[in-house]
Protein backbone atom coordinates (compact mmCIF):
# COMPACT_ATOMS: atom_id res chain seq x y z
CA UNK A 1 0.00 0.00 0.00
CA UNK A 2 2.78 2.44 0.97
CA UNK A 3 4.56 1.54 -2.28
CA UNK A 4 1.54 2.46 -4.37
CA UNK A 5 1.24 5.86 -2.75
CA UNK A 6 4.94 6.67 -3.06
CA UNK A 7 4.76 5.88 -6.78
CA UNK A 8 1.52 7.83 -7.34
CA UNK A 9 1.51 10.70 -9.84
CA UNK A 10 1.12 13.36 -7.16
CA UNK A 11 3.94 12.17 -4.91
CA UNK A 12 6.27 11.59 -7.84
CA UNK A 13 5.55 15.06 -9.24
CA UNK A 14 6.08 16.66 -5.80
CA UNK A 15 9.54 15.08 -5.72
CA UNK A 16 10.16 16.29 -9.30
CA UNK A 17 10.14 12.76 -10.72
CA UNK A 18 8.65 11.84 -14.12
CA UNK A 19 4.96 10.84 -14.32
CA UNK A 20 2.81 8.91 -16.82
CA UNK A 21 0.21 11.72 -16.80
CA UNK A 22 0.09 15.21 -15.31
CA UNK A 23 -1.47 14.91 -11.83
CA UNK A 24 -4.47 17.12 -11.10
CA UNK A 25 -6.51 18.02 -8.03
CA UNK A 26 -8.53 21.13 -7.23
CA UNK A 27 -8.36 23.46 -4.25
CA UNK A 28 -11.70 23.26 -2.40
CA UNK A 29 -12.67 20.24 -4.49
CA UNK A 30 -15.12 19.27 -1.75
CA UNK A 31 -17.69 21.99 -1.21
CA UNK A 32 -20.75 23.91 -2.21
CA UNK A 33 -20.54 23.42 -6.00
CA UNK A 34 -21.36 19.71 -5.41
CA UNK A 35 -25.08 18.97 -4.86
CA UNK A 36 -24.16 16.00 -2.63
CA UNK A 37 -22.20 18.41 -0.39
CA UNK A 38 -25.19 20.74 -0.10
CA UNK A 39 -27.47 17.83 0.80
CA UNK A 40 -25.16 16.59 3.55
CA UNK A 41 -24.58 20.11 4.89
CA UNK A 42 -28.32 20.66 5.18
CA UNK A 43 -28.75 17.36 6.99
CA UNK A 44 -25.88 18.07 9.39
CA UNK A 45 -27.23 21.55 10.13
CA UNK A 46 -23.90 23.37 10.14
CA UNK A 47 -20.50 23.53 8.53
CA UNK A 48 -18.77 22.99 11.87
CA UNK A 49 -20.75 19.83 12.52
CA UNK A 50 -19.42 18.54 9.18
CA UNK A 51 -15.82 19.30 10.18
CA UNK A 52 -16.16 17.89 13.70
CA UNK A 53 -17.89 14.60 12.83
CA UNK A 54 -15.19 12.28 11.40
CA UNK A 55 -17.64 10.11 9.42
CA UNK A 56 -19.16 13.17 7.73
CA UNK A 57 -15.78 14.83 7.08
CA UNK A 58 -14.59 11.54 5.59
CA UNK A 59 -17.66 11.22 3.37
CA UNK A 60 -17.18 14.82 2.11
CA UNK A 61 -13.51 14.19 1.37
CA UNK A 62 -14.50 11.23 -0.81
CA UNK A 63 -17.40 12.90 -2.70
CA UNK A 64 -15.25 14.57 -5.39
CA UNK A 65 -13.08 11.43 -5.66
CA UNK A 66 -16.12 9.33 -6.55
CA UNK A 67 -17.19 11.77 -9.24
CA UNK A 68 -13.91 12.74 -10.92
CA UNK A 69 -10.60 11.13 -11.90
CA UNK A 70 -8.62 13.19 -9.37
CA UNK A 71 -5.04 12.38 -8.39
CA UNK A 72 -5.37 13.42 -4.74
CA UNK A 73 -7.88 13.75 -1.93
CA UNK A 74 -7.68 16.65 0.56
CA UNK A 75 -9.07 16.16 4.03
CA UNK A 76 -12.36 18.01 4.53
CA UNK A 77 -11.73 20.60 7.23
CA UNK A 78 -10.91 24.30 7.43
CA UNK A 79 -7.89 26.43 8.26
CA UNK A 80 -9.86 28.09 11.06
CA UNK A 81 -9.91 24.94 13.23
CA UNK A 82 -6.64 25.91 14.98
CA UNK A 83 -7.97 29.23 16.33
CA UNK A 84 -11.19 27.44 17.28
CA UNK A 85 -9.11 24.96 19.31
CA UNK A 86 -7.36 27.96 20.92
CA UNK A 87 -10.70 29.14 22.31
CA UNK A 88 -11.80 31.75 19.73
CA UNK A 89 -14.97 29.76 18.95
CA UNK A 90 -15.56 29.46 15.23
CA UNK A 91 -19.12 30.13 14.03
CA UNK A 92 -20.89 29.98 10.68
CA UNK A 93 -24.20 31.59 9.98
CA UNK A 94 -26.16 30.98 6.79
CA UNK A 95 -25.32 33.52 4.10
CA UNK A 96 -22.34 34.84 6.10
CA UNK A 97 -18.71 33.80 6.03
CA UNK A 98 -17.05 32.22 9.06
CA UNK A 99 -16.41 34.39 12.14
CA UNK A 100 -15.02 34.04 15.67
CA UNK A 101 -17.18 34.67 18.73
CA UNK A 102 -14.09 35.66 20.71
CA UNK A 103 -11.53 37.32 18.40
CA UNK A 104 -8.30 38.65 19.92
CA UNK A 105 -9.16 42.11 21.24
CA UNK A 106 -6.42 43.03 23.72
CA UNK A 107 -2.71 42.46 24.22
CA UNK A 108 -3.64 40.39 27.29
CA UNK A 109 -5.70 38.07 25.02
CA UNK A 110 -2.54 37.46 23.00
CA UNK A 111 -0.32 36.89 26.02
CA UNK A 112 -2.78 34.25 27.30
CA UNK A 113 -2.61 32.13 24.11
CA UNK A 114 -0.95 28.71 23.93
CA UNK A 115 -0.63 26.23 21.06
CA UNK A 116 -3.43 23.65 21.29
CA UNK A 117 -2.74 19.92 21.70
CA UNK A 118 -3.82 18.49 18.36
CA UNK A 119 -4.24 14.98 19.81
CA UNK A 120 -7.03 16.26 22.04
CA UNK A 121 -8.64 19.48 20.81
CA UNK A 122 -8.17 18.67 17.10
CA UNK A 123 -8.59 14.96 17.44
CA UNK A 124 -11.65 14.99 15.20
CA UNK A 125 -9.40 15.92 12.24
CA UNK A 126 -6.98 13.08 12.99
CA UNK A 127 -9.89 10.64 13.32
CA UNK A 128 -11.33 11.79 9.98
CA UNK A 129 -7.88 11.26 8.38
CA UNK A 130 -7.73 7.69 9.68
CA UNK A 131 -11.20 6.95 8.31
CA UNK A 132 -10.42 8.45 4.88
CA UNK A 133 -7.15 6.53 4.62
CA UNK A 134 -9.04 3.30 5.33
CA UNK A 135 -11.68 4.13 2.73
CA UNK A 136 -9.16 5.14 0.07
CA UNK A 137 -7.30 1.87 0.54
CA UNK A 138 -4.03 3.19 -0.88
CA UNK A 139 -5.44 4.31 -4.24
CA UNK A 140 -4.52 8.02 -4.22
CA UNK A 141 -2.65 10.18 -1.69
CA UNK A 142 -4.41 12.19 1.01
CA UNK A 143 -3.36 15.82 1.58
CA UNK A 144 -3.49 17.33 5.08
CA UNK A 145 -3.34 21.10 5.54
CA UNK A 146 -3.14 24.15 7.77
CA UNK A 147 -3.26 27.92 7.35
CA UNK A 148 0.08 29.72 7.64
CA UNK A 149 0.79 31.48 10.96
CA UNK A 150 0.28 34.88 9.28
CA UNK A 151 -2.98 33.90 7.55
CA UNK A 152 -4.39 32.49 10.80
CA UNK A 153 -3.34 35.63 12.68
CA UNK A 154 -5.21 37.76 10.09
CA UNK A 155 -8.52 36.04 10.95
CA UNK A 156 -7.82 35.87 14.70
CA UNK A 157 -7.47 39.66 15.03
CA UNK A 158 -10.20 40.68 12.59
CA UNK A 159 -12.61 38.00 13.78
CA UNK A 160 -13.74 37.35 10.19
CA UNK A 161 -12.74 37.68 6.55
CA UNK A 162 -11.55 41.05 5.27
CA UNK A 163 -9.94 42.53 2.18
CA UNK A 164 -7.46 44.61 4.15
CA UNK A 165 -6.97 42.94 7.59
CA UNK A 166 -6.00 46.24 9.21
CA UNK A 167 -6.20 44.94 12.82
CA UNK A 168 -3.32 42.49 12.42
CA UNK A 169 -1.27 45.13 10.58
CA UNK A 170 -1.82 47.58 13.42
CA UNK A 171 -0.63 44.97 15.90
CA UNK A 172 2.42 44.22 13.76
CA UNK A 173 3.46 47.87 13.65
CA UNK A 174 2.29 49.16 17.05
CA UNK A 175 2.98 46.15 19.28
CA UNK A 176 5.85 44.22 17.71
CA UNK A 177 6.52 42.17 20.86
CA UNK A 178 2.97 40.83 21.11
CA UNK A 179 2.90 40.31 17.35
CA UNK A 180 6.04 38.20 17.66
CA UNK A 181 4.49 36.28 20.57
CA UNK A 182 1.36 35.54 18.55
CA UNK A 183 3.23 34.48 15.42
CA UNK A 184 5.66 32.28 17.37
CA UNK A 185 2.77 30.58 19.17
CA UNK A 186 1.02 29.98 15.83
CA UNK A 187 4.19 28.63 14.19
CA UNK A 188 4.37 25.98 16.92
CA UNK A 189 0.63 25.30 16.63
CA UNK A 190 0.80 24.85 12.83
CA UNK A 191 3.83 22.52 13.01
CA UNK A 192 2.26 20.42 15.82
CA UNK A 193 -1.04 20.21 13.93
CA UNK A 194 0.57 19.15 10.64
CA UNK A 195 2.77 16.60 12.41
CA UNK A 196 -0.32 15.15 14.11
CA UNK A 197 -1.98 14.86 10.68
CA UNK A 198 1.14 13.05 9.40
CA UNK A 199 0.99 10.63 12.33
CA UNK A 200 -2.71 10.06 11.59
CA UNK A 201 -1.81 9.09 8.02
CA UNK A 202 -1.76 11.98 5.51
CA UNK A 203 0.68 11.53 2.62
CA UNK A 204 1.31 15.23 1.86
CA UNK A 205 0.96 18.43 3.89
CA UNK A 206 0.05 21.82 2.49
CA UNK A 207 0.22 25.26 4.12
CA UNK A 208 -2.16 27.95 2.83
CA UNK A 209 -0.61 31.41 2.98
CA UNK A 210 -3.67 32.99 1.43
CA UNK A 211 -2.96 36.47 2.83
CA UNK A 212 0.86 36.71 2.52
CA UNK A 213 0.23 38.82 -0.58
CA UNK A 214 -1.33 41.73 1.33
CA UNK A 215 1.97 42.49 3.12
CA UNK A 216 4.32 45.29 2.11
CA UNK A 217 7.56 43.90 0.73
CA UNK A 218 9.41 45.20 3.77
CA UNK A 219 7.08 43.35 6.22
CA UNK A 220 6.98 40.02 4.37
CA UNK A 221 10.12 38.61 6.01
CA UNK A 222 9.15 38.96 9.67
CA UNK A 223 5.38 38.53 9.24
CA UNK A 224 5.25 35.41 7.11
CA UNK A 225 8.61 34.25 5.67
CA UNK A 226 10.34 33.66 9.03
CA UNK A 227 7.28 31.94 10.58
CA UNK A 228 7.02 29.69 7.50
CA UNK A 229 10.69 28.80 7.93
CA UNK A 230 9.96 27.95 11.58
CA UNK A 231 7.08 25.69 10.58
CA UNK A 232 9.17 23.94 7.94
CA UNK A 233 12.06 23.35 10.34
CA UNK A 234 9.70 21.57 12.77
CA UNK A 235 7.81 19.60 10.12
CA UNK A 236 8.37 15.85 9.84
CA UNK A 237 9.61 14.86 6.40
CA UNK A 238 9.37 11.14 7.04
CA UNK A 239 7.00 8.90 9.02
CA UNK A 240 7.47 5.12 9.29
CA UNK A 241 9.77 5.26 6.25
CA UNK A 242 7.15 7.13 4.21
CA UNK A 243 8.55 10.39 2.79
CA UNK A 244 6.03 13.20 3.33
CA UNK A 245 6.36 16.07 0.82
CA UNK A 246 5.07 19.55 1.59
CA UNK A 247 3.46 22.35 -0.44
CA UNK A 248 3.22 26.08 0.28
CA UNK A 249 0.34 27.91 -1.40
CA UNK A 250 1.45 31.52 -1.68
CA UNK A 251 -1.34 33.70 -3.05
CA UNK A 252 -0.17 37.08 -4.34
CA UNK A 253 3.44 36.26 -3.47
CA UNK A 254 5.05 36.26 -6.93
CA UNK A 255 7.67 38.72 -5.66
CA UNK A 256 8.76 36.22 -3.02
CA UNK A 257 9.14 33.04 -5.08
CA UNK A 258 12.93 33.01 -4.73
CA UNK A 259 12.68 33.29 -0.94
CA UNK A 260 10.04 30.52 -0.80
CA UNK A 261 12.11 28.22 -3.02
CA UNK A 262 15.16 28.79 -0.82
CA UNK A 263 13.22 27.77 2.31
CA UNK A 264 13.12 24.17 1.08
CA UNK A 265 9.43 23.48 0.35
CA UNK A 266 8.96 20.55 -2.03
CA UNK A 267 6.37 22.50 -3.99
CA UNK A 268 4.96 26.01 -4.37
CA UNK A 269 1.31 26.63 -5.29
CA UNK A 270 0.86 29.61 -7.61
CA UNK A 271 -2.09 31.91 -8.24
CA UNK A 272 -3.05 32.83 -11.81
CA UNK A 273 -1.28 36.21 -11.76
CA UNK A 274 2.14 34.50 -11.92
CA UNK A 275 3.68 33.57 -15.27
CA UNK A 276 4.56 29.83 -15.09
CA UNK A 277 7.75 29.89 -17.18
CA UNK A 278 9.04 32.89 -15.23
CA UNK A 279 8.22 31.07 -11.95
CA UNK A 280 10.12 27.99 -13.16
CA UNK A 281 13.14 30.14 -13.92
CA UNK A 282 13.10 31.66 -10.45
CA UNK A 283 12.61 28.46 -8.42
CA UNK A 284 14.90 26.16 -10.45
CA UNK A 285 14.33 22.48 -11.24
CA UNK A 286 14.29 21.04 -7.72
CA UNK A 287 11.08 22.68 -6.52
CA UNK A 288 7.76 21.45 -7.92
CA UNK A 289 5.11 23.96 -9.00
CA UNK A 290 1.34 23.67 -8.63
CA UNK A 291 -1.40 25.73 -10.26
CA UNK A 292 -2.47 28.03 -11.74
CA UNK A 293 -5.59 28.21 -13.92
CA UNK A 294 -7.84 31.19 -13.21
CA UNK A 295 -10.89 29.64 -11.42
CA UNK A 296 -13.20 31.92 -13.47
CA UNK A 297 -12.39 29.82 -16.58
CA UNK A 298 -14.74 27.18 -15.14
CA UNK A 299 -17.68 29.42 -16.03
CA UNK A 300 -16.80 29.19 -19.75
CA UNK A 301 -17.99 26.77 -22.40
CA UNK A 302 -16.01 23.52 -22.84
CA UNK A 303 -14.06 24.67 -25.90
CA UNK A 304 -12.77 27.64 -23.95
CA UNK A 305 -11.90 25.54 -20.89
CA UNK A 306 -9.93 23.25 -23.19
CA UNK A 307 -7.97 26.16 -24.71
CA UNK A 308 -7.15 27.66 -21.31
CA UNK A 309 -6.10 24.28 -19.87
CA UNK A 310 -3.78 23.75 -22.83
CA UNK A 311 -2.29 27.21 -22.33
CA UNK A 312 -1.47 26.46 -18.69
CA UNK A 313 -0.02 23.03 -19.55
CA UNK A 314 2.12 24.55 -22.32
CA UNK A 315 3.34 27.34 -20.07
CA UNK A 316 4.53 24.91 -17.39
CA UNK A 317 5.98 22.63 -20.06
CA UNK A 318 6.80 18.90 -20.00
CA UNK A 319 9.57 19.02 -17.34
CA UNK A 320 8.94 16.91 -14.20
CA UNK A 321 7.72 18.65 -11.06
CA UNK A 322 4.33 20.01 -12.06
CA UNK A 323 0.85 19.47 -10.61
CA UNK A 324 -2.20 20.98 -12.31
CA UNK A 325 -4.56 22.96 -10.07
CA UNK A 326 -6.55 26.19 -10.07
CA UNK A 327 -4.83 29.38 -8.92
CA UNK A 328 -7.30 29.57 -5.98
CA UNK A 329 -10.30 27.64 -4.66
CA UNK A 330 -13.16 26.58 -6.92
CA UNK A 331 -16.10 29.03 -6.74
CA UNK A 332 -19.30 27.61 -5.18
CA UNK A 333 -21.53 28.21 -8.26
CA UNK A 334 -19.48 26.27 -10.84
CA UNK A 335 -21.19 23.42 -12.76
CA UNK A 336 -19.64 20.10 -11.60
CA UNK A 337 -19.72 18.89 -15.22
CA UNK A 338 -17.18 21.60 -16.10
CA UNK A 339 -14.92 20.19 -13.40
CA UNK A 340 -15.18 16.73 -14.92
CA UNK A 341 -14.27 18.19 -18.31
CA UNK A 342 -11.31 20.05 -16.81
CA UNK A 343 -9.87 17.01 -15.00
CA UNK A 344 -10.20 14.81 -18.09
CA UNK A 345 -8.69 17.53 -20.29
CA UNK A 346 -5.61 17.73 -18.05
CA UNK A 347 -5.08 13.97 -18.25
CA UNK A 348 -5.64 14.07 -21.99
CA UNK A 349 -3.45 17.04 -22.90
CA UNK A 350 -0.81 16.85 -20.17
CA UNK A 351 2.34 14.75 -20.36
CA UNK A 352 2.09 11.06 -21.34
CA UNK A 353 -0.01 9.09 -23.79
CA UNK A 354 -3.31 10.64 -24.86
CA UNK A 355 -6.21 8.59 -23.59
CA UNK A 356 -8.51 9.23 -26.54
CA UNK A 357 -11.41 10.81 -24.69
CA UNK A 358 -12.54 12.55 -27.85
CA UNK A 359 -11.75 16.06 -26.73
O1 LIG B 1 -20.85 25.31 3.36
C1 LIG B 1 -20.25 26.36 3.62
O2 LIG B 1 -20.79 27.48 3.62
C2 LIG B 1 -18.79 26.30 3.99
C3 LIG B 1 -17.88 26.64 2.89
C4 LIG B 1 -16.49 26.17 3.25
C5 LIG B 1 -15.88 24.97 2.85
C6 LIG B 1 -16.46 23.88 1.98
C7 LIG B 1 -15.57 26.85 4.09
C8 LIG B 1 -15.81 28.11 4.81
N1 LIG B 1 -14.43 26.07 4.22
C9 LIG B 1 -14.58 24.93 3.46
C10 LIG B 1 -13.62 23.82 3.36
C11 LIG B 1 -12.19 24.13 3.18
N2 LIG B 1 -11.53 25.29 3.52
C12 LIG B 1 -11.24 23.23 2.66
C13 LIG B 1 -11.64 21.79 2.35
C14 LIG B 1 -10.87 20.90 1.57
C15 LIG B 1 -10.95 21.10 0.06
O3 LIG B 1 -11.82 20.47 -0.56
O4 LIG B 1 -10.10 21.83 -0.48
C16 LIG B 1 -10.00 23.91 2.64
C17 LIG B 1 -8.66 23.41 2.12
C18 LIG B 1 -10.19 25.20 3.19
C19 LIG B 1 -9.12 26.18 3.39
C20 LIG B 1 -9.45 27.59 3.74
N3 LIG B 1 -10.46 28.06 4.53
C21 LIG B 1 -8.64 28.70 3.36
C22 LIG B 1 -7.35 28.60 2.60
C23 LIG B 1 -7.55 28.40 1.16
C24 LIG B 1 -8.20 29.55 0.40
O5 LIG B 1 -9.27 29.30 -0.16
O6 LIG B 1 -7.62 30.64 0.39
C25 LIG B 1 -9.25 29.86 3.89
C26 LIG B 1 -8.77 31.29 3.74
C27 LIG B 1 -10.40 29.44 4.63
C28 LIG B 1 -11.31 30.28 5.43
C29 LIG B 1 -12.72 30.12 5.01
N4 LIG B 1 -13.48 29.02 5.31
C30 LIG B 1 -14.71 29.12 4.71
C31 LIG B 1 -14.73 30.36 4.00
C32 LIG B 1 -15.91 30.89 3.25
C33 LIG B 1 -13.47 30.97 4.18
C34 LIG B 1 -13.01 32.32 3.61
C35 LIG B 1 -13.41 33.39 4.56
C36 LIG B 1 -13.01 34.80 4.11
O7 LIG B 1 -11.81 35.09 3.94
O8 LIG B 1 -13.93 35.62 3.96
Amino acid sequence: MGEEISSSRLIRALFCQSVDKTPVWIMRQAGRYLPEYRTLREKAGSFLMLCKTPDLASELTLQPIRRFDLDAAIIFSDILTIPDAMGLELCFEEGQGPYFKRPLKTLADIRALAPPHPETSLRYVCDAIKTVKRELGGTIPLIGFSGSPWTLACYMLEGKGSKTFTQIKRLMWEAPLEFELLITCLSQAVADYLNAQITAGVDVVMVFDTWGGILANSDYERATAEPLRQVLSKLKREELRRKIPNIIYAKGCGDHLAALAKMGWNAIGLDWMVDPSWARQIVGEKVALQGNLDPAVLYCKEACVKTEVQKVLDAFGPAPGYIFNLGHGIPPTVDPERVRFLVDAVHHFGVGENSGMGL
